[in-house]
């Protein structure tokens, strides 16, 4: 049996921080499934609008060659939904979701991954917006 993995993100303006713990998730199985989280959720979760859309994020996502499949993640809720019908036996995150997701244990291995340093989407923002 393929061992899957399975990881969420916003991946807006999508950086190397992000290809990183992508190809790490990668490694620690055969298959890479990645729920791209929807421009309502983001909405929600950070109050405002990512600079790419859902639409984009997910082609960025999908065209990796580490990435098996992709979905859009519409819900923080329906986590334990997604693991289960995408058959992961992994779940990955970065570690500023550290222990926030060990309810899982029982369904899947939980995994968190040290984030790369001194790299985000909302540095990259204000660097760019500074230097206009
Ligand atoms: N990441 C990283 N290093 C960085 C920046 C991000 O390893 N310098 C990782 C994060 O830890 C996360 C992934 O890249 O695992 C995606 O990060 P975000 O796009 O910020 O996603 P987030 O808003 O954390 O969404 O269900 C959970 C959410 O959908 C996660």
């Amino acid at each position: 049996m393929p061992r899957t993995v399975i990881t969420f993100g916003t991946f807006d303006v999508f950086h190397v921080g992000h290809l990183r713990v992508i190809e790490r998730a990668a490694a620690l199985g055969d298959r890479l499934v990645v729920g791209v989280s929807a421009d309502a959720l983001n909405l929600r979760k950070k109050g405002r609008e990512p600079v790419f859309s859902q639409d984009e994020r997910l082609a960025i996502v999908a065209a990796l060659k580490p990435v098996s499949a992709v979905f859009v993640e519409e819900s923080l809720e329906q986590k334990r939904d997604y693991i289960l019908e995408h058959g992961a036996d992994v779940l990955v995150m970065g570690d500023d979701w550290a222990g926030r997701f060990d309810e899982f244990e029982d369904v899947c291995e939980v995994v968190y991954l040290p984030r790369t340093p001194a790299i985000s989407t909302t540095a990259l923002i204000e660097k760019i917006a500074g230097s206009v």
